[in-house]
């Protein structure tokens, strides 16, 4: 096991048994995405063959599993959650697809298999992305999904989703982080590439759950501490891993950072200083559980995960 540098000794995780509870409930995930996603075999064949090479590929389905959890924590049936948190993953998805083209990152190789335009062309891999993007807000609007719901809660989700994907969201993110490329960038941009490109989403997905359940302000306001410290610790694990990850684990060749011109974490503050940043957001995100009962004890235990992931 490597070193997570957490010196409470209430702080241990169990990883292999929390590798299997996530396993498991990326499972679930999958067989939501299955019954709200058109098979390969939908006309056109070729497009649908490309979303699902691209949705079926192995991820690790934390926006849909922050959506599930959330709701639970609210006291939501999770059925009544899942086309939100298929809708999460389907927007992630798409904004991998894109990341890879290209135009952009420019990468061949996603989750250990060749990108979606590596298998499909350029233009495919496109749509493919337009067309999970547009799915994800129409599984949310469907009418035979909003029963049990509030509609004007089920709004406000979609309105939240909404901005945290779009141009003052993710796709915000990406445009400045792309501008940024061979530039020096100090920690307040870096922190705002990150928290616009990767954080948006997570929390999102953690307020999704929890406002369909009818969590009360002061939880949500919570749950809102824990996502920009877990969204911060992903994205900082996410640029020590392109350091010194594992190649097959992580699925995609390290160093991509580097050769991109990228300013991360790691060049910015060096490995060690990079380290104890994310395990202070995790400090952050046990702090925010304190008025979770034992029913957080998953969200505590992901983030302890966070510094020890190895994809
Ligand atoms: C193209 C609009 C647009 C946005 C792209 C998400 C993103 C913005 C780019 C992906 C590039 C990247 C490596 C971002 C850093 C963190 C991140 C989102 C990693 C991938 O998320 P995981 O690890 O992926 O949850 P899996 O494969 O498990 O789903």
């Amino acid at each position: 096991m490597k070193h997570c540098g957490l010196k409470d000794m209430s702080r241990k995780l169990d990883v292999e048994a929390f590798k299997k509870d996530l396993k498991m409930k990326a499972g679930l995930v999958n067989e939501y995405l299955k019954h709200y996603l058109p098979d390969e075999k939908t006309f056109p064949v070729s497009l649908h063959q490309a979303i699902n090479y691209s949705v079926f590929n192995g991820g690790k389905r934390l926006r849909p599993i922050l959506v599930l959890e959330s709701a639970n924590l609210a006291g939501l049936n999770q059925d009544l959650a899942a086309p939100f948190a298929c809708a999460l993953e389907l927007i992630h998805t798409y904004s991998l697809i894109h990341d890879d083209l290209p135009a952009m990152d420019d990468d061949d190789l996603r989750r250990g298999r060749p990108t979606c335009h590596v298998v499909y062309g350029e233009a495919l891999a496109i749509l493919a992305g337009d067309a999970l993007l547009t799915r994800a807000f129409q599984i949310m609007s469907m009418d035979n999904n909003m029963a049990g719901l509030n509609s004007r809660e089920v709004l406000r989700i979609i309105n939240e989703i909404s901005l945290a994907a779009g141009s003052s969201g993710m796709v915000a993110g990406q445009a400045l982080d792309l501008e940024a490329e061979g530039r020096l960038v100090d920690g307040e941009d870096l922190r705002t590439v990150h928290s616009l490109k990767t954080g948006c989403l997570f929390k999102a997905a953690l307020r999704s759950g929890a406002i369909l359940g009818g969590m009360p302000e002061e939880k949500l306001s919570s749950l809102n501490f824990y996502a920009e410290n877990f969204g911060l610790a992903f994205q900082i694990t996410d640029d020590i891993l392109d350091v010194e990850g594992d190649l097959e684990e992580l699925g995609k060749p390290l160093g991509s950072d580097v050769q991109n011109n990228k300013c991360t974490y790691v060049t910015l503050w060096g490995l060690p200083q990079a380290r104890e940043i994310a395990e202070a957001c995790v400090d952050k995100c046990l702090a925010s559980l304190q008025d979770f009962g034992a029913e957080a004890d998953f969200l505590r235990n992901l983030a302890l995960y966070l510094p020890l992931r190895s994809s």
